[in-house]
């Protein structure tokens, strides 16, 4: 078995070879932002609904932060968990826990208390990072309830209250950089198995992913990249996202919510020339459009990405909000891809893009990991200047998420064109991706197990018209138990979970048909799902 390592490094020839390449120059982000206010003191960096930085007025903001963190004990190497919604001051807390040398660990505002007592026990964070009620919901006294539950975790420190103004006023004092090549944070994974995992992603790995993508995307200093999705997941936090438009000294919109009304008003406000969605998200915008009075003119470059973008989606994109569509295909563990803006039409409505590197190694393997044959369907393993060799303390579950030699399984099914273009076909892993929201089956079906009504659970994917999948949850009874499907919803969002986790459709069955060798066979269930009504009487045996 692997060991429960932080960080899995990569072999030192490797690394030495991403050194010599230029990839990993040796920079943190705090010494990035040092050098970025240098060259854009004056330029904006960041707007929220009401307040607008300028770069100097996020580097001042960031270094009392983190001297703010240092005084009230936070370390060099500490987890912080952030949960934050789109407000400038998110950029300001991750610069300055990155001053601090301590690592964020990036929570979604969807996630509720189950999944921050695991980010937090699974890291033992220090501390957390929150904001008061945000969309009805008391994030403040949801952190403090998980740090009554794990021990490691000191400080829970709420945006807007004296106790926060105190600590970000605090005097700026110089901090000693922390190592390029040392872990920076913690991102999450949307996971397969259990709960989500984390991934350590280093300063170096990162910022070289960042700084390709702001040039593939063709950020400048005039651009202006609007944040809609929640800002601390990797799409828009790297993918350019707000860290490329910094890092291209560009301005960065944060949008409350993503729906077009709101984004349409920042859009035309801001005169916003980039942004990225999901693919629902394209769709519900693509409809806005043929009837908003927002002048959109500005808006260069939309990127899709998350799930799988269709053909017919994809080509109504660009005619529709008068801009460039870009497909992206990405994960938190790291390869990205891009199709490139001046790509010819059939790429860019066709595939998910290519790799952002040279060094980003490709292979499309078959069930015994052989490559399949140029342009046909396979598993998708990479690994690259940029992509994880381990998950954060996941020893186990390392040695079968990567290969001997390093490659990551991505999960995915995908062909590839002569090109090096991606088409992404499918998914060979247990996970249902909602419109890009990620949900593992496994995290859901041991919550309904945990009702004393339920005996065994399966969760699958259902076909969307809106999201592309949904999430079905079959269910077995105990004996003599007769749960119901609200019943078991709502004990699952009681559980605690982000409200995308929740089973869309709940089916109760006599009993899950099963494979040759006696395993739950979630294909069947599957097919199953499209004839319902007709199949369920076939289900025991
Ligand atoms: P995560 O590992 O949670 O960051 O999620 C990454 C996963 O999202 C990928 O492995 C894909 O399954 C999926 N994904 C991301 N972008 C795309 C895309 N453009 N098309 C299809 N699937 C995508
Ligand atoms: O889905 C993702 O995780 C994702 C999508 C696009 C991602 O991590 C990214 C770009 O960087």
């Amino acid at each position: 078995m692997l060991p429960d390592l932080d960080h899995t490094p990569w072999p030192p020839e490797v690394a030495a070879h991403y050194r010599a390449a230029g990839y990993w120059r040796g920079q943190t982000f705090g010494s990035l932002l040092t050098a970025l206010t240098a060259a854009h003191a004056g330029r904006t960096a960041v707007i929220g609904e009401e307040a607008r930085w300028t770069f100097a007025e996020l580097d001042d903001r960031a270094h009392r932060i983190a001297a703010g963190l240092v005084a009230r004990g936070i370390r060099a190497g500490d987890r912080v968990v952030v949960q934050l919604p789109n407000v400038p001051e998110f950029l300001a807390v991750i610069f300055g826990l990155w001053r601090a040398g301590a690592w964020p660990v990036f929570a979604l505002p969807a996630h509720r208390e189950s999944e921050l007592r695991h980010f937090a026990g699974q890291a033992e964070a220090a501390a957390i990072v929150t904001v008061g009620v945000h969309e009805r919901h008391d994030h403040a006294a949801t952190a403090r309830a998980v740090a009554d539950d794990v021990p490691s975790v000191e400080h829970v420190l709420v945006l807007d209250t004296p106790e926060w103004a105190e600590l970000a006023g605090t005097a700026p004092r110089e901090l000693p950089d922390p190592d390029p090549e040392g872990v920076a944070f913690l991102q999450l994974s949307g996971g397969s198995t259990g709960l989500p995992k984390l991934i350590p992603r280093t300063h170096d790995d990162y910022l070289y992913s960042v700084r390709e993508s702001a040039r593939i995307c063709r950020l400048r200093p005039e651009s202006v990249y609007l944040a809609a999705l929640p800002v601390a997941h990797n799409y828009p936090l790297s993918s350019p996202g707000v860290l490329g438009a910094l890092h291209a000294g560009a301005a960065s919109v944060l949008s409350p919510r993503p729906d077009a009304d709101t984004a349409f008003r920042l859009i035309e406000r801001e005169h916003v020339t980039i942004t990225g969605v999901v693919p629902p998200l394209a769709a519900a915008w693509v409809q806005a459009a043929a009837r908003t009075t927002r002048d959109l003119s500005s808006l260069e470059v939309l990127l899709v990405g998350g799930a799988k973008c269709g053909r017919e989606l994809a080509a109504r994109i660009g005619p529709a909000l008068g801009c460039t569509l870009q497909q992206v295909f990405g994960m938190a563990e790291g390869l990205v891809n891009y199709t490139r803006l001046d790509d010819p039409e059939e790429l860019v409505l066709g595939t998910q893009g290519r790799p952002i590197s040279l060094d980003d190694e490709i292979r499309v393997v078959d069930e015994q990991d052989r490559d399949v044959p140029p342009g046909e369907t396979g598993a998708l393993l990479t690994r690259g200047p940029y992509t994880i060799r381990g998950y954060y303390r996941a020893g186990a579950h390392n040695a079968t998420a990567f290969t001997a030699d390093g490659f990551y399984r991505t999960g995915d099914l995908v062909r590839r064109k002569p090109s090096g273009h991606i088409e992404v076909v499918g998914r060979a892993k247990e996970q249902i991706n909602r419109g890009g929201e990620k949900v593992a089956a496994e995290e859901v079906e041991d919550h309904l197990m945990a009702h004393p009504g339920v005996l065994d659970a399966a969760v699958v994917a259902v076909a969307d018209q809106y999201l592309g999948e949904r999430t079905c949850a079959y269910v077995v009874a105990a004996e003599g138990a007769a749960p119901t499907a609200p019943e078991l919803r709502k004990f699952v969002r009681q559980r605690g979970i982000a409200a995308f986790k929740v089973p869309d459709l709940v089916e109760i069955v006599p009993a899950f048909p099963v494979t040759g060798v006696g395993k739950t066979s979630k294909r069947e269930l599957r097919a199953a799902l499209s004839e319902l009504a007709a199949l369920a009487p076939d289900l025991k045996g």
